[in-house]
């Protein structure tokens, strides 16, 4: 009986994962977005963006909201940072909205803008917590949307490059972690090949759902623009600030995991393909200088090509890799396509069927989000895969969480008690632990998806991702779920 108690004594021990398990000096932290937590979208002359517009649009957004409000970080920063500091946090990943820097996008330079992130990262370093700092998380100024139809236009590059430079000169000082972008691939796709998200342009259906769009050419524009800016950030940091300030530059990537439907050749393929025009179509100019070859043979001539100078500057111009994961699906060769031949967008052109089901069968439960399937094996199996085809960059997970329903009907002392949360970050850490420690990936931090309850775009206020709860029919009150306390154990413990 005692061997029994024994082994079962290993056993549960070594499946009580907590920060002593990661390496040293292995970050944690909390991640957020400006548009979906600041509110006070008039104050201190912050310009509108495309989010402001889009989601002021009726009918784009599912519960009607807007976030003019969202979850007010504008105002009560210096308390949620006390919250992270209570949690054991090592840091806070963020975003500057662009148009409080520059309210048109370019021009005057808006000081109260300045002097809002200045107070926001003081308070910060004051509690000991990193600022990671995203340049760009989707609010696109409306005013450049106006001028040349924002990132569809090469002018965006040098005015992204002025605004980013500014951020390096007046916060680099304190910054030491920088992300261009958030999701390019998400604001490709969403923005301007399916129209669900700002500025909402798209051509499928026969502009059934978009005014304006093309979205067998406007997915390739867009992400190429965004490619070619972060490239000319990358450069002029490297050049003038990196040295001096000592920081780092990297950028974040919205990855699903694909497991082949079958072992078929055809359908191995095809995920791989998925693959491709998902994380490849950004990763592979960034660390090879070009495009998959795969969307070169099935994009063909919509797909712009690189200069040689400009694949110079974008061959390895990050010094890690940000990974934004939650969820994994399968993905099959696409038989009929007639989908494809209707759509006649960038998703067709991967030629592969990417969903959760197989046989009608779920891969998993499943959180709030129609997209978010619980499987905790694909973020070790995602590490691999950017270990091997990558060669083992630094990578840090920028964004790994799941929502509840925020149903109004249910008592908040219910909605506190988030089990399912719990169990889904030991899950995934569980997994992110043996990437690191049993397949020798290079993962650096990790950090929740979110802080907050807040407000999750096209699905408005329906959706709940946050470790604290927030009453939004009493003030935006903050509430610990029951993960803040796991996160409290598990951060505090040191063996
Ligand atoms: C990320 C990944 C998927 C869908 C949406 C996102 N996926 O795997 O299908 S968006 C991402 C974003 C943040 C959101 C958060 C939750 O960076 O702003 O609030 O994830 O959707």
């Amino acid at each position: 009986v005692s061997l029994l108690l024994v082994a079962f004594g290993i056993q549960t021990c070594s499946s009580q994962i907590n920060r002593a398990s990661f390496p040293k000096g292995f970050v944690f932290g909390t991640a957020s977005s400006a548009f979906q937590y600041e509110g006070a979208v008039k104050e201190d002359g912050r310009g509108p963006t495309v989010w402001d517009t889009f989601s002021h649009t009726f009918g784009k957004i599912l519960d009607n909201s807007n976030a003019d409000v969202a979850v007010d970080q504008y105002h009560r920063y210096p308390e949620d940072v006390q919250l992270m500091k209570d949690m054991g946090m090592d840091a806070y990943r963020f975003s500057i909205a662009w148009s409080r820097i520059f309210p048109n996008g370019t021009g005057q330079i808006n000081q109260a803008g300045v002097d809002h992130y200045n107070k926001l990262i003081d308070a910060l370093l004051a509690k000991g917590i990193e600022p990671y700092v995203t340049l760009y998380h989707w609010d696109l100024p409306q005013a450049l949307d106006d001028k040349y139809k924002g990132w569809l236009d090469r002018q965006i590059i040098n005015d992204f490059a002025t605004y980013a430079e500014t951020c390096f000169q007046k916060f680099g000082d304190r910054v030491k972690h920088w992300i261009t972008f958030n999701e390019p691939h998400t604001f490709t796709i969403q923005g301007y090949d399916v129209g669900l998200q700002a500025p909402g342009r798209c051509s499928i259906l026969l502009h059934l759902f978009c005014r304006a769009g093309n979205s067998a050419t406007e997915p390739y524009i867009v992400a190429h623009n965004a490619l070619l800016t972060h490239a000319k950030v990358a450069d002029i940091y490297r050049k003038k600030y990196k040295a001096k300030q000592g920081g780092s530059l990297g950028i974040a990537f919205d990855v699903i995991w694909y497991e082949s439907a079958s072992n078929s050749t055809e359908d191995a393929e095809a995920t791989q393909r998925a693959q491709d025009f998902q994380l490849g179509w950004f990763l592979d100019p960034l660390m090879f200088g070009d495009y998959p070859s795969s969307m070169r043979n099935r994009v063909g001539s919509r797909l712009p090509r690189f200069t040689s100078s400009e694949a110079a500057l974008l061959k390895g111009s990050l010094d890690f890799v940000g990974i934004n994961h939650y969820t994994t699906f399968y993905a099959q060769r696409n038989a009929t396509n007639l989908i494809g031949v209707v759509l006649n967008d960038s998703l067709a052109d991967a030629g592969a069927l990417t969903i959760p089901f197989k046989n009608g069968k779920p891969i998993a439960d499943r959180a709030n989000s129609i997209w978010l399937y619980i499987v905790p094996r694909g973020m070790r199996s995602l590490m691999n895969y950017i270990k091997q085809k990558y060669r083992n960059p630094t990578v840090i997970i920028t964004e790994n969480g799941m929502d509840d329903p925020n149903n109004r009907f249910t008592p908040t002392k219910e909605a506190l008690k988030d089990d399912k949360r719990i169990k889904y970050h030991n899950d995934y850490l569980t997994n992110l632990l043996a990437a690191i420690k049993e397949d020798g990936c290079n993962v650096k931090g990790y950090f929740v998806w979110s802080l907050l309850d807040n407000w999750e775009w096209a699905a408005g206020y329906t959706s709940r991702f946050g470790l604290y709860f927030v009453d939004y029919k009493d003030n935006q009150k903050r509430y610990p779920k029951n993960s803040v306390q796991w996160f409290k154990n598990f951060l505090n413990s040191t063996k």
